[in-house]
């Protein structure tokens, strides 16, 4: 009996280890709950635990596991990963470039402290750990036109600071330790029903709500501010594809990916196809488009297209219709 019911018990562990067990640290912030649906759909919907130290709301609770983690308390960290028996995870906790630049001490915790954490319980307990960099991990001195992966990086945002930072730990912990650490730098993410916070590019996201709900746009930044943006199912799909990559494949460990650039002017003048009475003003926020004028204005990803084939799907015009069918819903 005891023997029988070992035997059960092994057959169906193997059977879940098939697929990774996942947890998503930052869960509730712009990109958590799509990459929980997406991994959710390739590797089962309790395989992956999302986590915050946010209360979520009823729909995201209830469509899979969910839990407190703060990142901050290497304990409950630890405990998560063990108990759950975890391979895989995804870090996105960070206060982004705005916030950042607002708060430096608690962006300095949570973007650098809370990634020593991570990485500690990563290389203890052989997970493949995911951390997302940014644009911002480039500053004045870096090409901007473009970008390559690897340039002079010396980002004047704390924000920036602890991307470089994550990039540089990760990567001596993957030659140091044997870390399984895969790292995109991503451009400005443009989503529908999720909300970014706190960034330099989240006016790309601003400008859809504001034209379907009153018509009118204020941007804080230059018209003529070139970033590289990027709709969000392309920067999930990238985020899968690079942990699903073999080891092989992977020249370098931390990526830049892209899909468009674009300035607020030309982004106006597409959605002004959908919503032709939409008025732009410009009221420029000094700290954002400072920001935003150390950051790359074109980004060359060529090596993330050969190593891994990474390719995007959305381009300009793509991404506005997208955007107006998701929220076209939503009555004006
Ligand atoms: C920000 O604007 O801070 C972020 C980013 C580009 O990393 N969206």
């Amino acid at each position: 009996r005891q023997v029988a019911s070992d035997a059960s018990f092994h057959s169906v562990t193997f059977s879940e280890s098939d697929h990774p067990r996942v947890l998503i640290t930052g869960g509730l912030g712009q990109l958590g709950v799509g990459l929980a649906k997406l991994l959710r759909k390739r590797f089962g919907k309790n395989n992956v635990i999302l986590s915050d130290i946010r209360k979520p709301a009823d729909n995201v609770f209830y469509s899979g596991p969910f839990i407190f983690a703060d990142i901050l308390d290497y304990k409950n960290l630890r405990e998560i990963v063990v108990n759950n028996r975890i391979t895989w995870l995804f870090h996105y906790s960070a206060l982004l470039s705005a916030v950042g630049e607002a708060n430096v001490p608690l962006a300095r915790a949570v973007n650098i402290t809370g990634l020593h954490n991570v990485l500690d319980i990563a290389a203890e307990h052989n997970l493949r750990l995911f951390v997302p960099s940014t644009i911002g991990a480039f500053g004045p001195t870096s090409p901007r036109d473009p970008t390559p992966d690897l340039c002079i990086q010396r980002p004047r945002t704390i924000y920036g600071v602890s991307k470089v930072h994550a990039e540089l730990m990760g990567e001596y912990y993957h030659y140091r330790y044997g870390l399984d650490f895969r790292c995109l730098r991503y451009p400005g993410i443009i989503s529908a029903d999720s909300q970014p916070g706190g960034g330099t590019t989240d006016y790309a996201v601003k400008i859809f709500h504001d034209a379907m709900k009153t018509g009118k746009f204020k941007c804080y930044l230059r018209p003529d501010t070139r970033l590289p943006m990027m709709y969000i199912d392309d920067c999930l799909k990238a985020t899968l594809e690079i942990m699903e990559a073999p080891a092989e494949a992977l020249t370098m460990r931390t990526y830049n990916i892209n899909a468009m650039s674009f300035t607020p002017e030309e982004l106006a003048q597409e959605v002004q196809k959908y919503v032709p009475e939409l008025q732009i003003t410009y009221s420029v926020d000094q700290v954002r488009q400072a920001i935003a004028d150390s950051w790359p204005m074109n980004f060359d990803d060529s090596n993330a297209r050969r190593d891994w084939g990474w390719k995007h799907d959305y381009d300009l015009p793509e991404l506005v219709t997208t955007m107006f069918s998701y929220l076209g819903s939503d009555s004006r």
